[in-house]
């Protein structure tokens, strides 16, 4: 088999990777034991890069295109894919073994994801703040010009320590809270129980991004929550992913 070709945005962090959306594409990848490589794009480059090989833009909410990373390339079949989603959709079609969709749980997940970023979003731009101060210095220079865009405000204000950055721990950790009451509703480490499946591999992703971009003690306050259930979610996630 001819490995497949996943595009990541790289950072300064030891081992690269950092982005929740690319994880879940490398999660897949390597829970069903798929051979890839991967091609670094810094933030930048993604939309030469991406109409270079003639990947499709991705939509966003308010219909306009965006080149957006994960971008996935499978020599074996000749697909070339974008979007965390409709790559774990295509994977899941073309390597059936070890199904991360399985007992057609398909919409479900799809809506429990929707679920998952719902609760944590009024937050984001305390990671985001972070994120950018991990990216490389092309990257976090795109990064922040482009997130001032869009959140209208300077990145100094994305989330300053005081009452802005405690509301949004408080977010934070009531979102995690309510994960843990739906991950409560089954017996085993699983949302499904006994079977691991893309529900696990997206919350391990955000919190595989937590703990990269937050500061060790900001993270460790997270695996402090719930008797450290995060911490261990994200170990056995990694594990079975074999972690890449
Ligand atoms: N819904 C998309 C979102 C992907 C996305 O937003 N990717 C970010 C990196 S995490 C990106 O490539 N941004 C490009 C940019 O900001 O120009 C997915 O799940 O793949």
């Amino acid at each position: 088999m001819i490995p497949l070709i996943l595009y990541d945005i790289p950072s300064k962090l030891d081992g690269t990777y950092w982005s929740d959306n690319i994880t879940k594409s490398r999660f897949v990848l390597g829970y069903k034991g798929l051979p890839f490589q991967v091609e670094w794009v810094e933030l930048p480059d993604i939309a030469p890069r991406m109409k270079e090989i003639g990947a499709r833009p991705n939509k966003l909410a308010d219909g306009e295109e965006m080149y957006t990373l994960p971008v996935l390339s499978d020599p074996n079949t000749g697909a070339l894919v974008t979007d965390s989603w409709e790559i774990a959709e295509y994977l899941e079609k073309t390597y059936p073994e070890k199904p991360i969709f399985s007992n057609k749980s398909k919409g479900l997940i799809y809506a429990f994801g929707n679920a998952v970023i719902s609760l944590i979003l009024p937050a984001a731009k305390f990671p985001i703040f972070r994120a950018s101060q991990i990216l490389n210095e092309r990257s976090a220079e795109y990064y922040i010009t482009t997130r001032q865009v869009m959140f209208k405000v300077k990145i100094s204000e994305f989330s300053p320590e005081g009452p802005t950055r405690d509301e949004h721990w408080a977010i934070i950790e009531r979102a995690f809270n309510t994960y843990k009451e739906w991950y409560d509703e089954e017996v085993g480490k699983w949302l499904m129980g006994d079977v691991i499946s893309y529900a696990d591999i997206f919350i391990g992703s955000i919190l595989s991004w937590l703990k990269r971009v937050l500061h060790d003690n900001e993270w460790e306050k997270i695996v402090n929550w719930h008797d450290g259930k995060w911490g261990k979610l994200l170990a056995d996630v990694e594990k079975e992913c074999k972690k890449v």
